[in-house]
């Protein structure tokens, strides 16, 4: 317990021992990966209990080389908001690159949506959704194959949504458990665990499978993809409608526009993300 604390650490710098992890992975040499370990260890002071406990855990396992997720690369020292590549499965060829919110809520987060100025139209069809559109540093929908790829990273996964209103009120909904099943489900969603400021407008789609304007897979007799302008876990229709179209004032409502009922019931919002991070 003592033995980490009784060496001096605080110099350690985030590229000597990311350097030191990847000789491991050349080397395979166990005592060089044990004292590899306890200086990652002592590197942690900063993060928080649980966030600690969790990366104590994961720098144990040898892997994080390729950083499964972006809480990895906050387990190793990255802790600047930005564009960052991950290895879900942990293989090479498992790469993809994503935005990585390393600041709120403890940091860690995999942004899979975001809506800023309505700079990309997000009205599109089931193969843009499926592969991803936008850009990752502006607006875009990372991809249905590329968000439960991300999941596997982890058994467990987390789920939070950032909302601001045009007149600069900021909200959030965070769910506990947050699931996406594979194309073959037509993405079926599986969220739970609601906690937050912006009202729960979403676990109302929970058990509800990804409808576009192009494939309808909703629970009502209405196309709701095509009457709603977007593409979502559709139930009869929406509590919720974050691909919708932009508006760019809220001074109105409007059923299809980029509405979060319980937030603002359907007067358009000005930015929103969904972001996701393997459960602590
Ligand atoms: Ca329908």
């Amino acid at each position: 317990m003592s033995t980490t604390t009784a060496f001096e650490f605080d110099w350690l710098e985030e590229k000597l021992y990311i350097l030191v992890v990847y000789c491991v992975e050349v080397t395979g040499n166990m005592q060089v990966y044990i004292l590899c370990t306890l200086l990652l260890a002592a590197s942690l002071h900063a993060l928080d209990c649980d966030l600690e406990e969790y990366c104590y855990e994961r720098l144990k396992t040898k892997t994080l080389c390729k950083p499964t997720s972006c809480l990895d690369l906050l387990c190793l020292g990255h802790n600047e908001t930005g564009v960052y590549t991950i290895y879900p499965t942990g293989h090479v060829d498992s790469s993809m690159d994503v935005f990585c919110d390393q600041e709120t809520d403890g940091g860690g987060w995999a942004v899979f949506q975001r809506r800023m100025d309505g700079s990309v139209d997000f009205y599109r069809k089931w193969d843009d959704y499926k592969l991803g559109f936008g850009n990752l540093s502006g607006e875009f929908w990372l991809g249905n194959d590329k968000l439960v790829a991300a999941l596997q990273a982890s058994a467990n996964n987390e789920m939070r949504v950032e909302l601001e209103s045009f007149g600069g009120e900021t909200v959030y909904a965070k769910f506990s458990s947050f699931d996406v099943g594979d194309e073959s489900t037509k993405y079926l969603l599986a969220v739970s665990g609601y906690t937050g400021t912006a009202g729960n407008s979403f676990t109302n789609h929970s058990g509800k499978k990804f409808s576009t304007r192009d494939q309808d897979h909703d629970n009502d007799s209405r196309h709701c993809a095509v009457a709603y302008y977007g593409a979502w876990w559709y139930n009869a229709c929406m509590a919720s409608n974050l691909n919708g179209k932009y508006y760019y004032s809220d001074q109105n409502t409007h059923d299809d526009g980029v509405v979060w009922r319980e937030f603002k019931s359907t007067h358009p919002l000005k930015t929103t993300e969904m972001k996701i991070r393997p459960s602590l």
